[in-house]
């Protein structure tokens, strides 16, 4: 009986060891920092301009004075140069039918532009919209944006990668965390040493740390486009940022309106 008991209490001693164990080892192999700093952010909108209701937008860039713009959909997918203050498309370059256009990012004088599900980019001349490069890549293409030697590249997951933009091999990445993985990385744009991320199928935008990947704040952008769109595509995607007069633009697939917003603290 009292042996009984013993093999019983023994039992019961290893299991509880293994069970605390195992949560140290499911911890330490996750290796998820719990993140409690960051700050958050509402908006004001500065201005409101037209933007065109047939764009399904997946790549946003302010530059030279003019926003170019990367729709996706089979058949529908473009790479466009827009005028910002009609929404007048200047000019237009059509993918053929069987890519899906996503991010795009402007380094030097190329356009650079990834594909959905393609493993395919693309790279143009700036002005011309001339395809000038192809290059493959093994993950989703989602969001792209760069640093002052790097792209970024989204895939949808928590992951960012770095690509050298010469060869387009990947040199680095990093997981993006706040309290866990943050998922659904998309539209992205390089933005005084931060990345900031649209987050799929949300009205919110990231502000990540690009050595550590940690979110250092969220911006809150619910409710922006009030609730006339019904279609649950048609989410908040397109962030883009005007360096030489430092404003800030975001919009979404399909929206009706393109939005320059400044940030307005909540907390620290
Ligand atoms: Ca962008």
């Amino acid at each position: 009986m009292l042996r009984k008991f013993y093999v019983r209490n023994l039992i019961c001693a290893i299991a509880a060891i293994a069970l605390v164990l195992s949560l140290i080892m499911l911890v330490l192999l996750n290796n998820w920092p719990v993140n409690t700093t960051s700050l958050r952010y509402t908006y004001n909108i500065v201005n409101v301009y037209p933007h065109d209701e047939n764009a399904f937008t997946q790549g946003l860039v302010f530059e030279d004075g003019v926003l170019y713009e990367s729709t996706g959909l089979y058949g529908n997918s473009t790479l466009r140069r827009v005028e910002l203050e009609t929404g007048n498309i200047l000019q237009l370059y059509a993918l053929q039918d069987q890519f899906f256009g996503e991010g795009i990012t402007i380094f030097e004088n190329m356009i650079i532009q990834l594909t959905w599900q393609s493993h395919r980019g693309f790279v143009y001349d700036k002005h011309s919209f001339d395809l000038i490069q192809e290059f493959n890549y093994a993950t989703e293409g989602w969001g792209i944006t760069h640093d002052d030697s790097r792209l970024i590249m989204s895939d949808g997951t928590a992951t960012l990668y770095f690509l050298n933009p010469e060869t387009f091999e990947k040199v680095g990445q990093i997981e993006v965390y706040d309290n866990g993985p943050v998922t659904g990385l998309n539209e992205l744009e390089y933005i005084h040493g931060e990345i900031y991320a649209n987050i799929w199928r949300e009205e919110k935008i990231a502000i990540i740390n690009p050595e550590t990947g940690q979110v250092k704040g969220w911006i809150d952008l619910g409710g922006i486009q009030g609730s006339e769109s019904q279609e649950p595509n048609n989410v908040l995607n397109g962030i883009a940022y005007d360096a030489k007069e430092n404003r800030l633009f975001v919009t979404g697939k399909r929206w009706p309106q393109l939005f320059q917003i400044e940030l307005i603290p909540l907390n620290g």
